[in-house]
């Protein structure tokens, strides 16, 4: 397998408007973040994914870009970033920019242009239909609930936005948007940032003739009717050749809807399209068919399958990232760990988890201290567009409000983007203002002043992992076998090359569970003190590396 510098280092995902605030606006800034540089070199990250600092009015908070070459007004100015930019570098970190282009703000000029006539050159930047007998072109909703098509009086046709009506979905069939966009990448490209994570990049192809979903299960939608159109590497392969091919630089797509079978297509050595994508097998896990406030149980069992196709679908061909949170997804230790008198523990296993297994780790902001999800008491405290669009929807159609509010706690995005905890002054050190979102009110007890204070605490044990796994390659390109795959609590999987193999055994439970090594190794990091006696017994939420005495 050839080595490459982003399949060994390691990516630390920052949503700017929850990181830091700098000028006490209640608003995360790109100030803030430099302000923060020095704590991030010293847990060990190598590179920065910010989430968007486009221009935006900010409909879903910077994934609605209005100016693709100017920053957002709230997040500082371009000298802000030029600083930023050269901070990171001075510091042997990277930095990536999220590439949102599979659609734009309805305030960017293009749509502003394209809504004016139906004889507008920027008509077919976007994509317009008529209505069919008096109703939308098709029966496709949105991943924000409601359709995915709205009316505009002006001209008379419904305009396509798969997320909110505020993000238009642009039309890659036409050669002028792709130059477009190739353009806006080469001015930060040139500008010396190291790489761009793609968003929802799976489904910038869309199906010709625009045709009814077939299903009423929106995951069965999202890989069936939205991802991976017909001319999907096709795109990919020329933003490759026009734009990519030209600089050292890493690409990370982030693709509902690429699944075992497709991922090759996207992320092969010889394709010449992506470096790698997420895999986003056991982010949809709890989602039923409504989506993700149609909250369905979780299987361990097929949480840790997914971990095994993928690796199986990739192995050596291609490259993946790994993920267990995001700016997306609720908090690891809430979702799959336990939050409450095991937070710290569970919060050190998934350290262990994301860094030993074989992909380009991302972790996000708070998981290094073990952030929790928030449970506000009134839908009025939540932010997120998502959480607001599926509210009235569930109003409107009668649900119990209570049950819904109940699913905002459980898969709410929301719950990741309350601001960082820096210490346990008022709004946890984010700002001196008021907070755009409430900070979760455990900030007291979980902050990062009181982790680096703390030399127990998840933030060193992350410092720690990140050391193990750059000083042992085989966790980086070994190959992955899970032992014991119908193990209804333990998750034990084997890394191997060469060189070295590598157990790795967790204790997904509140019990204590008795096991045996099969052959003498030695232990290298655990997240329990080792204790005599309990060689062969793995406690609540407790976590072992060893490696085999050959
Ligand atoms: O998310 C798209 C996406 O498919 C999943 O992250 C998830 O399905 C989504 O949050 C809806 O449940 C990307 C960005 O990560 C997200 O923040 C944006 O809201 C979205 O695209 C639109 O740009
Ligand atoms: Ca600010």
């Amino acid at each position: 397998m050839n080595k490459n510098w982003w399949k060994e280092q390691v990516i630390y995902q920052i949503y700017p408007r929850s990181f830091k605030d700098s000028n006490g606006d209640g608003i995360g800034d790109l100030r803030g973040i430099l302000e923060k540089l020095d704590y991030l070199k010293k847990l060990g990250v190598d590179i920065l994914w910010l989430s968007p600092i486009y221009q935006s009015p900010n409909d879903d908070n910077g994934y609605d870009i209005s100016d693709y070459y100017n920053i957002m007004d709230e997040f500082g100015t371009m000298a802000d970033f030029d600083e930023l930019l050269a901070g990171v570098h001075a510091r042997g970190m990277k930095l990536l920019m999220d590439l949102v282009v599979n659609h734009t703000s309805d305030e960017h000029q293009w749509f502003e242009e394209s809504r004016k006539s139906k004889d507008n050159p920027y008509r077919d930047y976007y994509h317009w239909l008529p209505a069919e007998n008096g109703k939308p072109p098709t029966n496709w909703r949105s991943f924000f609930a409601g359709s995915t098509w709205e009316y505009d009086e002006k001209t008379e046709e419904y305009y396509l936005h798969l997320f909110t009506k505020k993000q238009p979905d642009l039309n890659w069939e036409n050669p002028k948007v792709r130059e477009e966009i190739y353009k806006l990448m080469r001015f930060w490209l040139d500008k010396g940032v190291d790489g761009f994570r793609m968003d929802v990049i799976s489904v910038i192809s869309k199906r010709f003739p625009l045709a009814d979903a077939k299903s009423e299960d929106f995951n069965v939608i999202i890989n069936d009717v939205y991802a991976n159109g017909p001319r999907m590497h096709e795109f990919l392969q020329e933003m490759h050749r026009e734009v990519m091919s030209k600089y050292d630089v890493m690409t990370v797509g982030e693709g509902p809807g690429i699944d075992e079978q497709v991922v090759l297509d996207y992320v092969g050595k010889d394709r010449k399209e992506l470096n790698m994508v997420f895999h986003f097998g056991h982010m949809f896990m709890d989602h039923g068919p409504g989506g993700r406030f149609d909250v369905v149980d979780k299987n361990f069992i097929d949480f840790k399958k997914v971990f095994t196709n993928w690796d199986k679908a990739v192995g050596e061909e291609g490259w993946i990232n790994i993920f267990l949170d995001n700016h997306d997804f609720p908090r690891i230790v809430s979702r799959w760990g336990n939050d409450g008198i095991y937070r710290e523990a569970s919060a050190k296993l998934f350290a262990m988890l994301l860094l030993s297994m074989r992909g380009t780790p991302c972790l996000y902001q708070g998981t290094e201290i073990g952030m929790t999800n928030v449970a506000f008491d009134t839908i009025e405290d939540y932010r997120d567009v998502e959480i607001h669009n599926f509210y009235k929807q569930a109003k409107a159609d009668g649900a119990d409000m209570d049950a819904f509010l109940k699913a905002v706690h459980i898969n709410g995005r929301d719950n990741v983007r309350t601001p960082m905890h820096w210490n346990n002054t008022s709004e946890a050190g984010f700002t001196d203002g008021e907070p755009w979102i409430k900070v979760n009110p455990n900030y007291p007890e979980i902050n990062v002043a009181a982790a680096l204070d703390d030399p127990n605490s998840v933030f060193y044990f992350y410092q720690k992992m990140l050391k193990f796994r750059k000083a042992n390659p085989t966790l980086i390109y070994g190959s992955y076998q899970d032992l014991m795959p119908e193990h209804e609590l333990l998750f034990c999987y084997a890394r191997q090359d060469a060189e070295h193999t590598f157990y790795i055994i967790f204790n997904f439970s509140e019990k204590e569970v008795q096991f045996e090594w099969t052959e003498s190794v030695e232990q290298l990091i655990g997240n329990y003190q080792t204790v005599k006696g309990k060689e062969n017994w793995l406690r609540p939420w407790e976590g072992r590396i060893v490696r085999r005495l050959d």
